[in-house]
């Protein structure tokens, strides 16, 4: 509730210098960065700490910023519409966070075609190299391996373990499970028994952990694409009457707030970050594009592993 208000907050304030255009002294407009940011939608603590990251440099920056933001309920259909909108309007630069990897190409050619470039925010999309400017994010692969990692050392490499997927066709979801399946495999005394996508969603989280729970006595691990879902499954556990963090342990991706106030209750055991403040880098790499000097193509987070061991003294720390 109280991230929805600051949310709703900064965004007023975006608006508000959408719309105070001509009412207020400032650089004519061509002087202004103009941006369009395709988000995906609000499905996740994460996502939410990534957008408010996006929608407050913009606000603090309203004399040298505008910023255009569409908020695409997680459907592709919407973003491809809000990219169209962008190229209308004429921005100087497009982010968009690509919901899933396929079918963009038309859309892509239609701003290459405008000279608009695009950067790739958090996501990557399945297209060739001349189609966009760079991608800002992270190497969900090697989050995947990492979480195996912790999952093989917290079952002492046995154990039957879950799955609990993100959103199918995403390539935050298809990488993280490539990592964590090619380095699991290395463990052969663990079992994925079960795999299923939970959207990327808390809610659905529980729903698939509760079927897992239903369909599978012996669980020894849960490992999650994003802490939402995982977030999801433990409240599906406690309700089940089995105890998460010591029955069944837990590894899941992004870091957020919650997963590590779990920790300390002892009820999940690792997160692995995944880095959502990526605002400052996407304007920086925004306006290098418009001052029309090179950028790199992938601009890498840095992460880390935080453990239960650690969390009650990293949870202040933590800045989503
Ligand atoms: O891990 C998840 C979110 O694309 C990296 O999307 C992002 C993922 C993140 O919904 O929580």
């Amino acid at each position: 509730m109280k991230k929805a208000i600051v949310f709703l907050v900064i965004l007023s304030l975006v608006c508000f210098s959408v719309f105070a255009e001509g009412t207020r002294e400032k650089a004519p407009a061509n002087e202004k960065l103009v941006v369009g940011f395709a988000q995906i939608g609000q499905e996740s603590g994460w996502r939410g700490a990534e957008t408010t990251s996006i929608t407050f440099y913009a606000a603090q920056n309203i004399d040298t910023i505008q910023l255009h933001f569409a908020d695409a309920q997680q459907k592709q259909e919407n973003q491809i519409k809000a990219v169209r909108s962008f190229i209308q309007m004429g921005v100087d630069v497009i982010g968009l966070a690509p919901v899933v990897e396929t079918g963009w190409e038309t859309v892509l050619k239609e701003a290459k075609e405008a000279e608009i470039p695009v950067i790739f925010v958090d996501r990557m999309a399945n297209v060739s190299d001349d189609l966009y400017a760079s991608f800002i994010g992270s190497d969900f692969v090697d989050e995947g391996q990492k979480a195996a990692k912790e999952m093989i050392r917290l079952l002492n490499g046995k154990g039957n373990v879950v799955m609990l997927e993100g959103t199918v066709g995403a390539s935050a979801a298809i990488d993280r499970q490539k990592g964590f399946l090619e380095e699991i495999a290395k463990a052969p005394g663990i079992t994925i028994i079960a795999r299923q996508s939970g959207d990327f969603t808390r809610s659905k989280g529980k729903e698939v952990m509760e079927s897992f729970l239903k369909s599978y006595p012996q669980i020894d691990g849960a490992y999650a694409d994003n802490d939402d879902m995982m977030l999801g499954a433990i409240e599906a556990i406690k309700e089940a009457g089995k105890k998460s963090g010591t029955q069944i342990k837990t590894v899941s991706v992004d870091g957020v707030k919650g997963l590590f106030e779990a920790m300390v209750a002892g009820e999940a055991n690792v997160t692995v970050e995944c880095n959502p403040l990526l605002g400052p880098q996407f304007f920086q790499a925004a306006a290098d594009l418009k001052a029309g000097k090179s950028i790199p193509k992938w601009i890498k987070s840095n992460e880390d592993v935080y453990r239960q061991e650690t969390a009650a003294a990293d949870l202040p720390t933590r800045l989503y």
